[in-house]
């Protein structure tokens, strides 16, 4: 070893730690440069994503409106073959999702029925989003009711115009519908109690909003179409004619049984028209609105506009109704 080879040797060591040193800062450096270019580019890969999702999200608004509404005790959930959401309680109950926004209501070719424009004029209605039922009240789901409450039993006359489990009930006042939908209501545990539907809402159920004459379009009615005319003397099995459909996917808006609405009836409340959001008809009135026609009715009847009014405490062979939900 040469006097001062330790010298250089040490400072050769000196400057190999100040490179290494060196090197490493920069190492640090450009680790530190990529690590951010990857938290920049995850970022914006999430930020996409994100982006995207709420894109895709847009259709299923429908969905989410529903969903506000979101029951224990519903069996199943899923769309119908129309797009609409449907819940199954079982027992033959199914809720069809009539999402929000306006329809015009009333006739734009009849109402002069009885010297009475009632289906005139017409308006646009605002509903908001609401559930109704899919089918007619059937019989075998009144006969629970009057079973396990004891409430008044069907007249004898029901079962020969309803003569099966799978017919609608008939024989029944406005107040009996009203009391079965209070009783199911209980029984089931639903957030939002079942009700008759108003008027506007049994009308934007059968015709959807592109002003159609019935419940499938504007073709004329005929038997593929609707229990009417008594084409078959009586009533027919609910669901039976699915050409029938409304635009909701439901079934028998039109024939086999009139329908108990909400409303008081009053042939000038087009005219009035004190509300044309959510509108519940009259405050006070000597009749309740029934719709649709029934399996005796003339095809006049069976148009999704067609209105009448009858005694609540009417009972027939002609009226049933079916279930309705506000989704609030
Ligand atoms: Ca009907």
């Amino acid at each position: 070893m040469v006097p001062g080879e330790l010298f250089l040797t040490d400072w050769d060591r000196v400057a190999d730690t100040k490179r290494d040193f060196f090197l490493t800062s920069v190492n640090k450096e450009k680790n530190m440069t990529v690590q951010k270019k990857q938290i920049i580019l995850t970022t914006f890969f999430f930020a996409a994503l994100l982006f995207l999702l709420q894109l895709f999200q847009v259709p299923a608004q429908v969905e989410s409106e529903g969903d506000k509404a979101t029951e224990s005790k519903a069996i199943k959930e899923y769309k119908n073959d129309k797009g609409f959401l449907e819940r199954d309680y079982g027992d033959g109950i199914i809720m069809v999702y009539i999402p929000p926004g306006k329809f015009t209501m009333g006739s734009f070719t009849m109402g002069s029925y009885e010297g009475i424009n009632h289906e005139k004029p017409t308006h646009d209605v605002y509903l908001d989003g609401y559930w109704i039922g899919k089918y007619e009240v059937t019989l075998a789901q009144y006969k629970a009711f009057v079973s396990e409450t004891g409430h008044q039993a069907l007249p004898s006359y029901a079962s020969t115009y309803s003569p099966g489990d799978n017919h609608p009930v008939v024989g029944i006042s406005w107040e009996d519908a009203a009391a079965y939908c209070k009783w199911l209501s209980g029984k089931l545990g639903v957030r939002f109690n079942f009700k008759l539907p108003t008027e506007a809402q049994w009308e934007k159920a059968a015709r959807g909003t592109d002003n159609r004459e019935y419940p499938w379009g504007n073709k004329v009615p005929d038997k593929t179409l609707a229990n009417f005319a008594s084409n078959v003397g009586k009533t027919v099995p609910v669901g039976s004619y699915s050409e029938g459909a409304s635009p909701y996917g439901l079934l028998d808006m039109a024939g086999n049984v009139w329908e108990w609405c909400q409303d008081w009836y009053d042939g000038k409340y087009y005219y009035l028209a004190p509300s044309l959001t959510n509108p519940s008809g009259p405050q006070i009135g000597i009749s309740r609105v029934m719709r649709g026609g029934c399996w005796d009715s003339g095809a006049i009847f069976l148009r999704c506009a067609a209105r009448y009014g009858i005694t609540p405490s009417f009972r027939g062979i002609i009226v049933g109704f079916r279930l309705c939900q506000d989704n609030h």
